[in-house]
C-alpha cells in the first residue's frame, strides 16, 4: 500500500487539512470506480495522457491489490467469506476497493452465498477463505455449485510459496483438493499473471456447464510488485444448434403420439422461459418439471402435470409411462432422476447446453447441443401448431393429479401434516417470493404440492442435495432482491448446520423469515429407515428453544402452537422488518400414508 500513498491524488498537500479518512477512502473509491475520470486524469490535476497515468499506478500495485482491481473490472459488488492471517494483504486492498465484504460465520456458508449469488445473476459470485482449514469448510459449497451449476470464484489464501519460516503448518494441497469438485483451480505463482488468470477463471466459470472455479493467492505473490494490467471483460457466447439439426428433429417430434415436456434445472439458470412458455402454447404440449426445473413456466398452467418429486410411481409417472417421447429441455444425471428410462421404454430428446451423460437411467436417443433459448425457438418455429397435444390421456391424468395431491390440504390437526402447512404456505406469501429450501422430508412435499410461479422462485438443491444450505442461500437472495419476500424453509437438522449465520442476517438488516420445521428429528432419514422395515433407531435429537435462539442473535422468535396461528403469525413476519423465525411443528405420518400406502393402491387405467 506504501507505494500506492506516494501516488495517490487524493493526499496532495493541498488538500490534506480538510480531509477526513473516510472522506479520503470514499473519494479514492469514487475515483478508482469512475473509469471516464480515471483515463481522463481531470479529478488528479495534472496534464499527464491517460496512458502514463494508468502506467503510474499499476507499477505501484501489489498482488493482492492486482486481484482485487481484476474483480472489480469483473464487476464484483460482494465477496463472502472468512479471511485468515494468509488475506491480510487482500483484506487491505479489499479495504479502499468498490467491493463490499460480507463477513460470514462459517466458510461454507460463503460459499453457498457465492454459488447462489452465481445462480441468480448468471454472473460469477466471489468467496474468500484462508488455507487449510478455511478451504476444507469450503468442499461442501464448491460441490454443491458444481452440480448445481452455479458459476462461482473460491479464492484461498496460502503460506509464501518461495521462502517461509511456517514448516508445514496449516499446509495441505488446496489445489488438488479442489481438482475433482471445480471446472478450474490454480495455485498464482507470480502476480502479474493475475489478470489473465481471473478473465480465465470468470470465463470458464460462466460457460455451461458452469460451475464453480478456484484462485490460490499464496502470501508472498499477494505482496510480490505486480506491473500487468487486467483485460477487457468480453462476453461468451453459447453455440447455436444448426437449423438443419432443428429441422431434422421435426419429423420425431410430429410422429409422437403422447409427447411431454420435461423442463428442468438448466433451463432454470438462464433465461428460457419465454421460449419454453412459447412452444407450449404453439404445440399444446403437456409438460412437468424436475425440482430444480420448477416455476420455468407458471405451475397453475393448465397443461402442467407438476414435479416429478419422485423418481417413480407417483400419479404423474402414470402419464411419463403413457408418453413415447419426452422432450427434456435441461435435465442432467445429477439431478435426482425424474424418471427411469429403461431400453423398450420411452425414447427421449436431450435439448440442453451440453452434451448428455449416459447412464443406466438416462441414455436419451436423440441430442440437440446448444443455447437452449435458440434450440425451442427454432423447433416452435417449424413445428405445426397445436400438433403436440396427445391423444386425451393427459388431460384426463392431469384431473386425477389435481383432485389427489391436494386433497389433504385441510387437514387441521397440530403438529402440521406437510400437506396443510405447505398449502397455508402459498396461499400467504406473494406469487413473486422467492422461497429457498434446505434438505429434508419437507423438499418433497414442497416440490410435489406448491405451485411455483416464477423462474429461480424455488431455491432447492437437488443435485448434490446438502444439507444446510437453506439459510445460507436465502441471505444472497434477499440482498439481490430487497423488493421480494424471502423464506427460508428448513429441518430441524439443516437449519443447526449454519444457523449461526442468523447473525449474519441480523447485521446485515435484511428482512427475512425462517420457517422451522421441527420434528426433534432427521426426518427424511427416519422415513426412509422406516420404508427398509429396519426397527427406529439413532435419528432423534433434542433441540434448543428456537424462539429463545433466534432472540439470542437479536432475530425475533415465534412459535406456533395453534393450527389456525400460522397463517397470520407469517403475514406479520413478512410485513415487518428483521429476521423472523417461525417453529412449526411438524408431523410427518402422511409420508407413509400418503407417498406409500396411497400410491400403492393407485391406478392409471383412466
Ligand atoms: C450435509 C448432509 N448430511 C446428511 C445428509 C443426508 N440427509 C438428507 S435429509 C436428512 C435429514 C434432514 O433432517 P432435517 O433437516 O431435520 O429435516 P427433516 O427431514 O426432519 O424434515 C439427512 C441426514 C445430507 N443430505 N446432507
Ligand atoms: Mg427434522
Amino acid at each position: 500500500m506504501a507505494g500506492h500513498l506516494f501516488f495517490d491524488p487524493f493526499l496532495f498537500p493541498q488538500r490534506i487539512g480538510w480531509y477526513s479518512l473516510s472522506q479520503y477512502h470514499q473519494d479514492r473509491k469514487t475515483f478508482f470506480l469512475d473509469k471516464t475520470t480515471y483515463i481522463s486524469g481531470c479529478r488528479g490535476d495534472n496534464n499527464t495522457p491517460a496512458h502514463n497515468h494508468k502506467q503510474d499506478f499499476k507499477t505501484t500495485m501489489n498482488g493482492a491489490e492486482l486481484l482485487v482491481q481484476a474483480l472489480e473490472n469483473e464487476g464484483v459488488t460482494f465477496i463472502f467469506g472468512i479471511p485468515g492471517e494468509e488475506n491480510l494483504a487482500f483484506l487491505e486492498a479489499l479495504r479502499t476497493s468498490t467491493i463490499k465484504l460480507i463477513l460470514t460465520r462459517h466458510e461454507q456458508a460463503a460459499g453457498f452465498m457465492a454459488a447462489t449469488y452465481g445462480r441468480l445473476t448468471g454472473k460469477p459470485g466471489v468467496c474468500l477463505a484462508t488455507l487449510g482449514p478455511g478451504a476444507t469448510n469450503f468442499v461442501t459449497s464448491v460441490s454443491h455449485a458444481l452440480l448445481g451449476g452455479m458459476p462461482c470464484l473460491f479464492i484461498t489464501g496460502q503460506k509464501p510459496i518461495k521462502k517461509s519460516k511456517q514448516g508445514r503448518f496449516q499446509i495441505i494441497d488446496v489445489v488438488r483438493m479442489m481438482e475433482p469438485i471445480t471446472k478450474m483451480t490454480r495455485q498464482i505463482v507470480g502476480a502479474d499473471s493475475i489478470p489473465s488468470l481471473v478473465r480465465e477463471a470468470f470465463r470458464v466459470a460462466v460457460q455451461e456447464k458452469s460451475g464453480p472455479v478456484h484462485l490460490e493467492l499464496p502470501e508472498d505473490i499477494a505482496a510480490e510488485t505486480a506491473r500487468a494490467s487486467v483485460f477487457p471483460v468480453t462476453r461468451v457466447i453459447n453455440p447455436q444448434v444448426s437449423e438443419n439439426v432443428i429441422a431434422d428433429t421435426i419429423p420425431i417430434l410430429a410422429q409422437a403420439k403422447n409427447p411431454l415436456l420435461l423442463i428442468a434445472a438448466a433451463a432454470n439458470r438462464r433465461r428460457t422461459c419465454s421460449a419454453i412458455e412459447d412452444f407450449i402454447e404453439r404445440t399444446g404440449i403437456y409438460f412437468f418439471s424436475t425440482q430444480m426445473g420448477k416455476g420455468v413456466v407458471n405451475e397453475y398452467h393448465q397443461r402442467c402435470l407438476g414435479t416429478a418429486a419422485l423418481s417413480d410411481n407417483d400419479y404423474l409417472h402414470c402419464a411419463i409411462d403413457r408418453a413415447d417421447l419426452i422432450v427434456n429441455v435441461g435435465h442432467d444425471v445429477v439431478e435426482k432422476p425424474p424418471f427411469f428410462m429403461t431400453r423398450k421404454g420411452v425414447k427421449v430428446i436431450h435439448i440442453n447446453y451440453f452434451r448428455a451423460a449416459i447412464d443406466d437411467v438416462y441414455f436419451p436417443q436423440y441430442e440437440l447441443i446448444g443455447d437452449i433459448t435458440h434450440t425451442m425457438r427454432g423447433l416452435a418455429r417449424r413445428i405445426q401448431p397445436d400438433s403436440l397435444a396427445g391423444d386425451g390421456y393427459f388431460f384426463r391424468i392431469k384431473q386425477e393429479i389435481e383432485k389427489n395431491i391436494f386433497q389433504r390440504q385441510q387437514n387441521e390437526s397440530i403438529p402440521f401434516s406437510p400437506q396443510r402447512l405447505v398449502s397455508v404456505i402459498r396461499e400467504n406469501i406473494p406469487e413473486d417470493s422467492i422461497l429457498s429450501l434446505d434438505n429434508g422430508m419437507y423438499k418433497i412435499w414442497f416440490a410435489r404440492n406448491y405451485k411455483a410461479t416464477n423462474p429461480s422462485s424455488i431455491l432447492l438443491d437437488n443435485a448434490l442435495a446438502t444439507m444446510g444450505a437453506g439459510l445460507p442461500v436465502a441471505l444472497t437472495a434477499k440482498m439481490l432482491h430487497p423488493e421480494k419476500k424471502v423464506v427460508a424453509i428448513c429441518g430441524d437438522g439443516g437449519f443447526m448446520m449454519n444457523s449461526q449465520e442468523l447473525e449474519t442476517a441480523v447485521r446485515l438488516r435484511l428482512d427475512l423469515v425462517v420457517l422451522l420445521l421441527r420434528d426433534d428429528a432427521l426426518g427424511m432419514i427416519r422415513w426412509k429407515q422406516a420404508g427398509m422395515n429396519l426397527p427406529d433407531f439413532g435419528l432423534e435429537f433434542g433441540n434448543p428453544d428456537f424462539v429463545l435462539y433466534a432472540e439470542s442473535y437479536g432475530a425475533c422468535g415465534h412459535r406456533i402452537t395453534r393450527h389456525d396461528e400460522l397463517a397470520s403469525t407469517l403475514q406479520t413476519c413478512l410485513n415487518r422488518p428483521g429476521v423472523h423465525l417461525i417453529d412449526i411443528p411438524i408431523n410427518y405420518s402422511e409420508n407413509t400414508s400418503v407417498l406409500i400406502e396411497e400410491l400403492k393402491q393407485k391406478t392409471c387405467l383412466l
